[in-house]
Formats: C-alpha cells, sequence, structure tokens
C-alpha cells in the first residue's frame, strides 16, 4: 500500500497536467480510506469501545492534495484534526489511528494518551499536535527558522556529549518545506496572524492551509470573519504565494499544493492555499449540526461531498465500472476491518508509567552531571580558546547571566536568543556608531555583537510567538534561548507554555521534546514597579508539570543554575528578580565557563538551631537581615534555606532542617493564599508533622496587586520586619 502511495506521488511530481486514470483511482481509494476509517470509529464509538470522534469526512480531497505535492519524513507537517487523509497520504496507518481511537499502549502518537486525529510520527515528520486551535502555527514558523539555520551551518547539527545534544537528532536537507493546517474558524486566534507575521518576514518556506468548511462549531464564517473570505484579509502580507481552491477538486487542490510548494522550496517565500471543503458529518460526534443548520443548507453542502463526485466521475469517465468500484470499496473495508480487530486487542497502557515522559528520561538535571559546583580557580582557564578565565573580582547578578549566555553561546553552536529588545541594534550598520542596547535590563548586551544577528535578534512585539516559535526551533534540535521582557507580560505566552511547551514530550510519548529555556525578570521592591512592572506569580507556573522552574537569589547560583537551565533536556523558566540584578552583596566573582549547579539542590544560607526559614529569590536578603536580628535581639538562631529551584525542590534539605530545628517559616514575595508556600506548608504538616513543635507559618505579600506609591508597595509586599514578628512569633509559640 505503502509502495502505491510513493509511486504516485513520483509520477505525480513529474507532471502539471490532469492526473492519469490510475493515479485518479488511487487518489480516490486514500480518500476512501480516510472515510471508511471515520465511519468505523463512529461505528466504534456507538459502541462504546472508543471514546471520541472527529471526522475528516469532507476535507479528503484537501488532505490527499497536500500530501501527495510534499515529501514524507523529508518536509515537515503540523496538521489538525480534520487532517486524516493528509497523514494516510503521508503514509500513516489506519492501524495507527485505530490504536489511537481505543487508547492503546501502541498507539504510535501517544502511548494512549491523546484524543483520536492527534496525530505525530517521527519517522514521517509529523509534529505531535495538541487540541489547541492555531497554536502549531508558530511552531511550524520556528521549524522553518530552525531548517533554514542548519542548512546554513550544517557543522552545528553535530552531536555533543554532556547537554541535550546527545539526545536530539537532527534532521534537515536545506529545500524541506513546513505545512500546517487549521479551519477557517481558527484563523480568528492571534497566533495565525503572529505566525503569517514572522513566515512573511522572513520569507520562510510555511504553507499555511486553511481548511474552510465555513463553519467552527456551531458559528459560521461570518460571524468571526469580516467580508468572510480569509484569502481577503491577507491577501497583502509580502513574499507569500496565494492559492484559494475548490477543496472538494482532487486535481484542483493537488495543483494549489504543487504550486504552493514550488514557490516554497525555491526560497521565495511561504505559501497560504485557502481551501473551500465541506463537513460531511457534525463537527464531531459530540455535535448535532441539526440544531443549528437548516436542512437545505444541509442538503445543498452534501452536493459538494468530494467522495460522492469523485466516485461518480470514475464511474461517468469510464475510469473504473461499477463493478471495480465495489472491489476496491472491499478491498478498503477489509483494511480497516484488520486494523480495527488489532487496535481492539492491542495491550493497553500501563497505570504505573502514567508520569513517564514528564521530563526528560535521558538527562536528569539534579544529577551529577551538574554538580561542578566548585568555581574553577582563579586564573585557570578552561573551556577552551573561547573560554574565559574565572576572576576575583565580585560581579552583579546581571552580569554574571550576560557571562554565562557568553559561555554558552561559544560552546553550544545551537542556541538562539531572542526577544523583545534583547539585540545591541537590529540594524546592524547603527553597531558602528551607537554601544547596542542588548535587552532594557542589558543582561543579553554585546551577545550579537559577538555571535551576530541570526544567533541574536529581536522579536515581534508578541509574547505567544516568542514561546511558540522557540518550540519550533528546539523540535528541531536547536537551543532557544529566548526572553520575556517582564514577568507580567508573560501572559500573552501562557497557552503556548501551558498547552504545548509543558506538555510536548508526555503527549508524545516521549517521541517530541522542546527543551527551551524563557528567562523572565520577575518581581517587585522596584519603588514605582507598580501592576505591571512588579508582580510575582511563579506558583502558577510551578502547577505546570513539565515545566522546570528556577529562581536564583545571588550571582553565582544565576550563573550556574542557567548554566544548567541551557545544557538541559527539559523546557525551563528561568526568573530573574530585577531587584536582584546589581545589589552590591549577591555580588560573586566569575566563576568560569564549566560552572553548573544542579535543580533541586537548596543552599543553606545560615545555619541555626531554632527555626528554619525557607525562602527564594528576593525574600533571601529580607530573611537574612530578619535572622540577624532575631539573633541579636531575641537570641533566636534561624536557619535560613534558599530553594534556588522551585520545580523540582530540594525536599531532603527541608525534611532536614525541619527535623533540626522543629520549627518552619516559609516566606515568598508572591500572594500568599494559593501561594508557593502552601504547598511546602502542607507536605511538612503531612510528612512532617512527628517532628513540629508549632504549626507551619507562612509569609507572603498581600492578596493583592503591586501599587505604584512606595507606601502602598511597602506594606504590599513582605519586609525584613514582618518576617521578624512572625520568626518571634512562631518560636514563642
Ligand atoms: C484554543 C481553542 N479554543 C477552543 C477550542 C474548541 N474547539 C475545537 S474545534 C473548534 C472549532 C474550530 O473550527 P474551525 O477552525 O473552522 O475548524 P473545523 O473544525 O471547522 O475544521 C473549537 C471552538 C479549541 N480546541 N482550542
Ligand atoms: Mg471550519
Amino acid at each position: 500500500m505503502e509502495l502505491a502511495v510513493s509511486s504516485i506521488r513520483e509520477s505525480l511530481s513529474a507532471r502539471a497536467g490532469s492526473l492519469l486514470p490510475r493515479q485518479l483511482v488511487e487518489f480516490y481509494r486514500l480518500m476512501l480510506l480516510s472515510r471508511r476509517v471515520d465511519d468505523r470509529e463512529i461505528m466504534l464509538k456507538r459502541q462504546q469501545k472508543i471514546y471520541f470522534q472527529i471526522s475528516g469526512a469532507g476535507h479528503e480531497a484537501l488532505g490527499v492534495g497536500a500530501a501527495l505535492a510534499m515529501r514524507p519524513g523529508y518536509d515537515w507537517f503540523f496538521p489538525y484534526y480534520r487532517d486524516r487523509a493528509l497523514c494516510l497520504a503521508l503514509g500513516y496507518t489506519p492501524a495507527g489511528m485505530m490504536l489511537q481511537a481505543v487508547g492503546a499502549a501502541t498507539d504510535p502518537a501517544s502511548g494512549g494518551r491523546q484524543m483520536p486525529t492527534h496525530w505525530g510520527s517521527t519517522s514521517l515528520n509529523i509534529v505531535s499536535l495538541s487540541s489547541a486551535t492555531s497554536t502549531q502555527l508558530l511552531h511550524a514558523v520556528g521549524c522553518a527558522e530552525a531548517g533554514r539555520s542548519f542548512s546554513l551551518h550544517p557543522e552545528t547539527a553535530a552531536k555533543a556529549e554532556g547537554d541535550y545534544r546527545a539526545f536530539r537528532d537532527v534532521k534537515f536537507h536545506g529545500d524541506e518545506v513546513v505545512y500546517a493546517s487549521i479551519g477557517e474558524g481558527s484563523s480568528s486566534q492571534g497566533e495565525f496572524w503572529e505566525a503569517m507575521n514572522t513566515a512573511s518576514n522572513q520569507k520562510l518556506p510555511v504553507i499555511f492551509c486553511v481548511e474552510d468548511n465555513g463553519y467552527a462549531i456551531s458559528t459560521p464564517v461570518e460571524v468571526s470573519m469580516p467580508g468572510g473570505n480569509i484569502s481577503r484579509l491577507v491577501a497583502n502580507f509580502p513574499n507569500f504565494h496565494f492559492v484559494e481552491v475548490d477543496g472538494t477538486d482532487p486535481e484542483a487542490s493537488f495543483h494549489a499544493f504543487q504550486s504552493a510548494v514550488a514557490h516554497c522550496r525555491a526560497g521565495l517565500g511561504p505559501a497560504f492555499v485557502h481551501g473551500h471543503c465541506m463537513r460531511a458529518y457534525s463537527h464531531s460526534l459530540s455535535d448535532d449540526d441539526r440544531l443549528y443548520r437548516p436542512q437545505a443548507e444541509r442538503e445543498a453542502d452534501q452536493l459538494r461531498d468530494p467522495l460522492v463526485k469523485m466516485r461518480a466521475r470514475l464511474l461517468r469517465e469510464s475510469i473504473l465500472t461499477e463493478d471495480e468500484l465495489t472491489a476496491l470499496e472491499h478491498a478498503v473495508e477489509h483494511e480497516i476491518s484488520i486494523a480495527a480487530d488489532h487496535a481492539l486487542e492491542a495491550p493497553l497502557p500501563k497505570v504505573a508509567e502514567i508520569t513517564r515522559h514528564v521530563y526528560s528520561d535521558d538527562l536528569d538535571p539534579t544529577n551529577s552531571t551538574f554538580a561542578t559546583e566548585q568555581p574553577s580557580a582563579p586564573g585557570s582557564i578552561s573551556g577552551g580558546k573561547a573560554g574565559r578565565a574565572p576572576s576575583s573580582e565580585p560581579r552583579t547578578m546581571a552580569d554574571l547571566i550576560n557571562a554565562c549566555l557568553h559561555d554558552e553561546m561559544r560552546r553550544d553552536p545551537r542556541i538562539v536568543v531572542f526577544g523583545q529588545d534583547v539585540a545591541d541594534a537590529s540594524r546592524e550598520a547603527a553597531l558602528a556608531e551607537v554601544k547596542g542596547k542588548g535587552g532594557v535590563f542589558k543582561l543579553t548586551a554585546g551577545l550579537q555583537t559577538e555571535f551576530g544577528s541570526e544567533r541574536v535578534f529581536n522579536s515581534p512585539l508578541a509574547e505567544a510567538n516568542i514561546v511558540g516559535r522557540a518550540i519550533g526551533y528546539a523540535l528541531r534540535g536547536m537551543k532557544p534561548v529566548v526572553e520575556i521582557q517582564f514577568f507580567d507580560y508573560i501572559w500573552p505566552a501562557m497557552h503556548q507554555i501551558r498547552n504545548e511547551l509543558s506538555v510536548m514530550r508526555w503527549r508524545s510519548n516521549g517521541q517530541w521534546a522542546c527543551p527551551i529555556v524563557i528567562r523572565v525578570p520577575i518581581g517587585g521592591y522596584l519603588t514605582g514597579g507598580s501592576i505591571y512592572h512588579s508582580q510575582s506569580g511563579e506558583s502558577l507556573f510551578t502547577h505546570i508539570p513539565g515545566l522546570r522552574v528556577v529562581m536564583p537569589s545571588n550571582a553565582l547560583d544565576a550563573n550556574g543554575l542557567l548554566r544548567t537551565a541551557i545544557r538541559c533536556d527539559d523546557p525551563v523558566l528561568f526568573l530573574e528578580h530585577k531587584r536582584l540584578y546589581r545589589e552590591t552583596h549577591d555580588r560573586a566573582p566569575y566563576p568560569g565557563p564549566d560552572f553548573a549547579i544542579p535543580f533541586g539542590k537548596a543552599r543553606i544560607v545560615r545555619p541555626g538551631a531554632d527555626l528554619t526559614l525557607i525562602t527564594y529569590g528576593a525574600l533571601v536578603p529580607r530573611s537574612l537581615q530578619a535572622a540577624e536580628r532575631a539573633k541579636r535581639e531575641h537570641n533566636i538562631d534561624v536557619e535560613i534555606l534558599d530553594l534556588r529551584t522551585l520545580n523540582p525542590y530540594d525536599w531532603q534539605s527541608i525534611a532536614a532542617s525541619v527535623r533540626k530545628t522543629n520549627r518552619v517559616l516559609v516566606a515568598h514575595e508572591d500572594m500568599l493564599s494559593w501561594g508557593y508556600g502552601a504547598e511546602i506548608a502542607a507536605r511538612i504538616a503531612d510528612e512532617l508533622f512527628d517532628s513540629l513543635d508549632a504549626p507551619v507559618r507562612r509569609i507572603g505579600a498581600m492578596d493583592t496587586f503591586v501599587a505604584y506609591q512606595p507606601i502602598l508597595e511597602d506594606a504590599i509586599l513582605p519586609q525584613p520586619e514582618t518576617i521578624l514578628n512572625a520568626i518571634v512569633d512562631l518560636k514563642t509559640y
């Protein structure tokens, strides 16, 4: 069967005219295969043997046309749930689809973790998709950018030991094309426009396919789209090749994609294929379109059913007889029956393996690979020619983060840095006259000047664009280290972080991963930062499985933890407290280019016997002030633990300290209720109850926003005085 598809693809690519009779038959067979897999799934759903069904019925001609114009395992695919016919024509098997429908352990895309139609195949370059509409378009853009980068610098694809590169295979050809599809309703998502912007601007070889069936569930196209025609709205994007086509016509669809592929492969820019399809069934089996579509409208739509039209054509043009069609249909049914029977008997996923692939199995950032915690001796030069000597002069957190970025970019050519205003100057010529910006906090200063504009560049002002593209880069094996300018503006990227970045490895059962680093300035105590430049909110991210969350409190830790974050194989949210960037008390000498600190290892900032104070970030220096006063004024000896990484966190050190002191206070800058401390306090109460001589206390900001006027900010955020009072209260409980 696979042979038939590849031979038709080769014979098709050689010709531009109308399809030969045998090619039309193969086209029809693939369309029919798709429809009949849907029909079988519908039957199985009605028999309660599968748990969800959504069909590709009505989209088959466009899908097969796209697949036959492209190259499986060579080009890249970011399809959506209606692309059953596309996937089958690329070589995905009905058996693979059925295995996903029943939720089998051997489901090739997700091992029983995702709904049916959430395809994924590493050999076919079909990237695992989520249910979220349009998110994958930004991944497609990043994927195309990574392909371009590898083809310009093939040496960067080389494997390397000691970091994520050992586990990330790289494939590239130089002229591969990236396909990404959505329904017309999904073009209302901002991510659609963000992806179109970058693909256009960068002339990337991405084919955007909009499969227009006139409805988004029950919402007709004119409700969400001005004028009701997406082609008209996108027509002015530069560098695009545009085609609007009857997506129920196999030949027209195939030729539309042939021209789109030719434009992209030639490096002329992206393409936009707008296919007018129809919905042969309701949106999904959970929907009944008779509730919102009049009968006459539904009947008119059925006349455009591509399967019905194609069958009639094969008969009309005497390409196949009725008997031959029946034989073909029987063969397809037979293939599907075998696939369904096989799926219904397939082994189910093991409950014991539920948490497998939340994080990388290959590289554990808590392990000794990263335990080079001793700074190199000053004067010794490690890291080769490019390495820099450790120095004894103390440097700020901002300096040592910047130094780590320089070191790692020298060491690993797959690193790219992008975000808002992170370049020294986008207009390179200006650098002859000006110093360069390098980030609003200057953390990326000098990177573009040293590593060039291909590796360090400004993004558009769109946070989902930054994280979504980074995911695409990382899927191809690159290492984006991106910046979100302020934590307060991370929310447009939250959808990408929560629904794509953190879940990619788990939902694909370990087949796809996107280990990027997101650096984010966070926190208050700035005086005047107010609501949109001083917020915290780390617990919203520690609540996300699959995402590592790091928050250093001093220059040395920031340097060593950022190095681990960059080398590791999991996505990392790296929270940098703005107030600590240039403090003098947290400075440290530059520790050399190989200094790394494992995740999940707390630091004892101050040993003590009477009370354990668990904290992190800007509350570390404030806690230290409070502890010194507690000793001086009340003779209370406080032990301070700086967690440094919030996920994973160092339970062993917490437990050891609490067992010693029997009293514990958790202090953080973020709001108290549902804050990070709630989890730590609950676990201590649960597992260390017998060691406690007093209740577990918490300190956090008031449950409100950070205000502009300093007297308000001071009252809202925890102060050393607040911590001191809690220490005294707890000791005398
Ligand atoms: C971000 C997001 N919001 C809402 C949904 C729920 N949803 C699933 S499909 C769909 C309609 C999509 O319509 P369209 O893009 O036209 O594609 P079609 O299903 O018609 O092919 C909606 C609202 C979702 N999956 N993702
Ligand atoms: Mg639609």
